[in-house]
């Protein structure tokens, strides 16, 4: 088969962004709330790329299942950028955000997914044996979703109908299941550890955690999710409202509690789990590794009056990325202090728990997913000549 008639990787991707949020709209409701809140607020500015602009989060449990979860990934065009340790906040995971890398994929398509991976080796002996155990007796895809995955790497594209069947079984991997994978006593075990292991180690597959419109005026939306009856976090992650916004401003309506069953001696038995919830984002400029330090310790010192608010200035001073046009670049990533607060905050209850503090382990990261994330400043380097 010719490549022309291969369905673009940017097109299979527009098409899997549509087919999640459809999905995710049906499981929480409240996630259609947003949407319409966003879409009201984008329609009295300019300058959003698309009305479909949202980032996923996931979370997996074994190396074999990001390695899997990449090479899907790869077929709708989204690349692994930067790695996130999240450990530095205590929490037993690590991260890459899977992203179109090129201003044309964006254009078509700019969905983006934040992707996790629990860290074993931050689980005490017999917890880890636990949860390897359950994770091993899962299996997250389909024998259709694998047999098309092969015949995408090995045809270089999938025409119009395998293309999609491919973003439907894709969508079905990422599906809310009710009905857990471990049994109440371990979900309580994993629970008691740590919120995120129970999250990511008791159920079928790896739901969505969430799924992240992207708002022209977050201040404005927050107000309006309040007005809405929405609980919602007090706090907007990330640098306060600028002339000149900047990387990633982000808040969030809490996590819902959902009931979900157990299998016991005796049969099913409903328990709750907290988990999923909506979030919005607003993007701003990308900064360059200068403006991203003076950011970094502006945030630590939680005064922003030394981070000039002009884009003459940012320019002067070479903390924002311009493309040939003197455009600013959109920052088209996460932050790891931002991201570290928003699964904080969902893990309602719980929110102090710990575990031991460790550090990152980007090696052991690249090895499951079978290759090196790619370095987000050389992309906006490239994007900015
Ligand atoms: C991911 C948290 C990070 C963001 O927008 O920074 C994130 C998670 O809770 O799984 O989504
Ligand atoms: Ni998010």
């Amino acid at each position: 088969m010719s490549a022309s008639s291969f369905r673009h990787p940017d097109q299979l991707r527009a098409d899997f962004s549509q087919a999640l949020s459809d999905m995710y709209r049906e499981e929480v409701p409240a996630y259609g709330q947003l949407i319409d809140i966003v879409a009201d607020i984008n329609a009295e500015h300019e300058g959003i790329r698309s009305d479909g602009e949202r980032h996923g989060a996931i979370r997996l449990g074994t190396a074999d299942e990001l390695n899997l979860i990449g090479r899907v990934f790869a077929v709708l065009g989204l690349h692994p950028v930067g790695y996130y340790d999240l450990s530095v906040a205590g929490l037993p995971v690590h991260s890459t955000a899977f992203r179109p890398i090129t201003e044309a994929g964006f254009n078509v398509s700019p969905f983006r997914m934040f992707t996790s991976l629990l860290r074993l080796d931050m689980l005490p002996d017999a917890l880890r044996k636990k949860a390897e155990s359950a994770l091993a007796a899962r299996c997250i895809f389909s024998a259709k979703c694998h047999s098309l995955l092969e015949k995408a790497e090995t045809e270089g594209g999938l025409n119009a109908i395998d293309g999609a069947e491919f973003v439907r079984e894709a969508v079905s991997i990422f599906a809310w299941r009710k009905r857990a994978h471990v049994d109440l006593e371990t979900y309580q075990a994993l629970l008691s550890e740590h919120p995120l292991i129970a999250d990511i180690v008791s159920f079928q597959g790896p739901h969505m955690n969430h799924l992240t419109p992207r708002v022209a005026d977050i201040d404005a939306a927050h107000q309006r999710m309040r007005e809405m009856g929405l609980e919602v976090k007090e706090t907007i992650e990330g640098p306060p409202r600028r002339n000149c916004p900047i990387l990633l401003r982000q808040t969030a309506f809490k996590a819902l509690t959902e009931s979900v069953e157990f299998k016991t001696k005796y049969g099913w038995e409903t328990a709750h789990h907290t988990a999923r919830f909506g979030e919005i984002e607003q993007r701003g400029m990308a900064l360059t590794r200068k403006g991203r330090d003076l950011y970094d310790r502006c945030l630590a010192a939680k005064d922003f009056s030394d981070f000039p608010d002009t884009e003459a200035e940012l320019k002067a001073q070479g903390l924002a990325f311009f493309d040939k046009n003197g455009s600013p670049l959109t920052y088209e990533d996460f932050l790891p202090v931002s991201a570290a607060g928003i699964f904080k905050s969902n893990l309602r209850d719980t929110a102090e728990t710990e575990t031991v503090a460790a550090s990152g382990n980007q090696a052991v990261f690249e090895a499951a997913l079978g290759r090196p994330v790619l370095d987000m400043f050389e992309l906006y380097e490239t994007a900015s000549h």
